[in-house]
């Protein structure tokens, strides 16, 4: 049974009871990135983060950063409107540098996989306490900027992750294309992508983005996929103002100017409106498929086997998803129905009141011209009376006339 009750009962406070309460936890997310070597991935993770924490001691000289030889989590704290962030950044050591290049994802797919056990471990405890979730909700992938295309290893080694990791492709040192030879190599790329079925992180999944403003934005960044990005660890001075950019010969780029190139848009997309649906994403569907895989002990050491496996816990899955993507459309298509009736409604309303204003309008009109009709005709009366008394009296306008005899 289901009533619509119309009073006071109170719930309307839930948001703020549901913000205070992300408030005092904070947030944690996970971000990593993963590509051949010397493409500026440390650069760019320095890039988005830690430069905005060293922002007071500003970097004159571009700062050498080592070559990634392992996997290195760095754990950084943000606050902002007293709000806590915990961001763990995840620099893997590029790949491609040897001769024989096959399973190089080994140690990536390793460490993501530990993450989501460690994270199963602690919530399958009798005993729970809060704990750390290190899952990797976030990879991005560095395109070498050849402009050829992807690579075989590209297109393996993003196959392989595509499954377990939210993937955002990117295009890395974008400062060796002009703008028009970017937007072609971008074509490229997504041809590419469609080409091999690879699945990279859905911009549209269960927006959290309502008005049209956030919607026309994320349209944006689906234009500007795969991002085209530059990383740069050095401030340089331009009219008096400190800016992160690179400095060449012809002039100087602003890397966080969107038209020299999508490092903004893709800091936005991390922090400001990605993030909560990137974690979402990873718990209700890419992590949810490793714990059912695990439940129905499936699950191969790297579960990189897994693709070919069609497993009942796969199906389970699909059937699951499309389930809630059923009763989402289902709920839309009742939504846009209830609006449409209701809009039918007060249209109708409208017309009817329209319709007894003009009924009011036209009974008022119809009296007063009964009421002229009546004026008039009794006019006509009175005129006829006295034209007929002067001719029976011979008089016109009063004046006596006198009648000439035809004899
Ligand atoms: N032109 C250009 N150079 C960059 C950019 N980002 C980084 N570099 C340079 O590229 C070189 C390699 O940068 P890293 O950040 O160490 O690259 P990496 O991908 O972490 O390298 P590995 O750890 O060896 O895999 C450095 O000299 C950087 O200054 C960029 O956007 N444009
Ligand atoms: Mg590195």
């Amino acid at each position: 049974m289901e009533k619509v009750l119309s009073g006071y009962v109170g719930f309307g406070n839930l948001p703020s009871q549901v913000y205070k309460k992300s408030v005092s936890n904070g947030f944690e997310f996970t971000l990593m990135v993963v590509g051949a070597s010397g493409l500026g991935k440390s650069t760019l993770i320095n890039s988005l983060f830690l430069s905005d924490i060293y922002s007071e001691l500003p970097q004159i000289n571009e700062v050498n950063i080592p070559k990634t030889t392992t996997i290195e989590s760095t754990r950084v704290h943000i606050v902002e409107n007293e709000i806590n962030l915990t961001l763990n950044l995840v620099d893997t050591p590029g790949f491609a540098d040897c001769i024989d290049n096959s399973n190089c994802w080994e140690p990536i797919l390793s460490y993501i996989h530990d993450m989501y056990e460690d994270y199963f471990e602690n919530e399958s405890k009798v005993h729970r306490t809060l704990f750390e979730d290190r899952r990797v909700h976030c990879c991005l992938y560095f395109i070498s900027p050849n402009g050829r295309g992807l690579k075989d290893l590209d297109i393996t080694f993003m196959k392989v992750l595509h499954d377990k990791v939210n993937l955002i492709p990117i295009i890395a040192k974008a400062d060796t294309f002009s703008y028009d030879e970017l937007v072609r190599y971008k074509r490229l790329l997504l041809q590419d992508i469609r080409a091999n079925s690879i699945k990279i992180y859905d911009f549209s999944y269960k927006c959290t983005l309502i008005d049209d403003k956030d919607i026309s934005l994320n349209n944006k960044f689906i234009e500007r996929l795969p991002f085209g990005v530059v990383g740069s660890n050095r401030v340089i001075e331009v009219d008096g103002k400190l800016i992160h950019g690179r400095e060449y010969p012809w002039g100087i780029i602003d890397i966080n100017n969107i038209e020299h190139c999508d490092f903004s848009l893709l800091k936005d997309v991390l922090i400001r409106y990605h993030m909560q649906n990137l974690k979402d994403l990873i718990h209700t569907k890419l992590y949810e498929r490793f714990r059912a895989h695990k439940l129905d002990g499936n699950l191969s050491p790297l579960y990189g086997s897994m693709d070919n496996t069609e497993c009942s816990a796969d199906l389970r899955i699909q059937e699951d998803e499309l389930e809630a993507e059923y009763r989402v459309r289902y709920s839309n298509l009742l939504n846009r129905h209830n609006i449409y009736i209701n809009d039918l409604k007060t249209n109708m309303n409208e017309f009817d009141s329209d319709l007894k204003l003009q009924q009011q309008n036209f009974d008022l009109q119809q009296v007063e011209y009964i009421e002229e009709k009546r004026t008039f005709e009794e006019d006509h009366v009175n005129f006829v009376i006295s034209v007929t008394d002067t001719g029976r009296s011979g008089s016109i306008g009063g004046k006596r006339v006198a009648k000439k005899s035809k004899h």
